[in-house]
């Protein structure tokens, strides 16, 4: 594997998790892989898990990791060309990808969906550059559009934690104070298509997320009708995709807060959660804190998914 920015790029999926499920017994078994090694990981936005889990996993592979986080020490970057660079952006885009990969073996790169312009999110712009210009490997640690290294991690948490063969899941929305992107929730529902679970995505009218990313799950405006019988409940806040309200928080409606009284409604789900998560926004604390509750070994699996990833890099260089 060269670049790893969607579900395509892991290749068969059943064999990417029994690779998983190999690395998670045995993570120190490929330390020579990344002997002189270097990663170099490359945030545009904030991190806990990925940053942490990320380099954990590289460091079990025996590689060099260089963090650098764009908005705390590095020269503000300007990402149009030709802009005539006379305000406070000091360095471009251009020069600063290729110079990165000067240092490095392998680039991993997180950069949010912006919402000033919708075709330059969904076009994957700035990783898209970062794979044109850098000469190295890259991956992505949520770009635009997507998170599939928190994709993955969700799945291979799904295959530990599923009781039946195709077990139904939920990927509900849920308010939050400001806007979010809908890379986690795209991505969820892609990987999710892509192994072929029963998927019923809920959201209120006004959310709908791309067509190419629901594929052929079925949509429930109904949040309660949505939740019965469901094996897994994944909740997530994303903004609006739709225009004109693209990248835009056009309601909070509390009632759709995950609770007991609606996990009652399930099969007994299991309650999963990328994190960051906003309590009692998007769940209540009665909820995240049951035995349902998952969302730590889901960030666990987070190392996992990205040594896999790593891995196969390494494997291609
Ligand atoms: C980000 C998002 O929704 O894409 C990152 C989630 C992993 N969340 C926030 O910014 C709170
Ligand atoms: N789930 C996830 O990607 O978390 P961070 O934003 O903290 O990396």
């Amino acid at each position: 594997m060269r670049h790893f920015t969607s579900v395509k790029d892991i290749g068969d999926l059943h064999a990417a998790l029994q690779e998983a499920l190999a690395v998670k017994a045995d993570r120190f078994a490929y330390q020579h892989l990344g002997r002189n090694k270097t990663l170099i990981m490359i945030f545009f936005n904030s991190s806990l898990r990925t940053r942490l889990s990320t380099q954990k996993a590289a460091m079990n592979l025996g590689m060099n990791v260089i963090v650098l986080d764009i908005n705390q020490g590095a020269w503000k970057l300007e990402t149009e060309r030709g802009v005539v660079m006379d305000g406070d952006k000091t360095e471009h885009l251009l020069e600063a990808i290729p110079v990165i990969g000067c240092y490095c073996d392998v680039i991993g790169v997180r950069s949010f969906a912006r919402f000033e312009n919708k075709a330059d999110d969904y076009e994957e712009k700035i990783i898209s550059q970062f794979i044109q210009y850098s000469g190295r490997p890259v991956f992505s640690m949520e770009a635009a559009t997507r998170h599939p290294l928190q994709s993955f991690a969700d799945l291979i948490t799904i295959e530990e934690y599923k009781k039946k063969a195709r077990p139904k899941i939920v990927l509900t929305w849920a308010p939050h104070p400001k806007a979010l992107p809908q890379a986690v929730a795209n991505s969820f529902a892609e990987w999710i298509n892509a192994i072929g679970y029963e998927l019923v995505i809920t959201h209120p009218e006004g959310y709908e997320l791309d067509p190419r990313f629901v594929g052929n799950a079925r949509v429930e405006y109904d949040q309660r009708k949505a939740f019965e019988g469901a094996d897994f409940i994944y909740a997530k806040n994303w903004s609006a995709y739709t225009d004109p309200n693209y990248g835009k928080v056009i309601n909070t409606d509390r009632s759709w807060t995950v609770d007991a009284e609606k996990m009652a409604l399930t099969d007994n789900a299991y309650f999963m959660h990328c994190l960051p998560v906003r309590r009692n926004m998007i769940v209540t604390d009665e909820v995240i804190e049951s035995p349902q509750s998952i969302v730590i070994p889901e960030a666990a699996n987070r190392e996992i998914s990205a040594q896999v990833v790593l891995k196969k890099i390494l494997e291609s260089l």
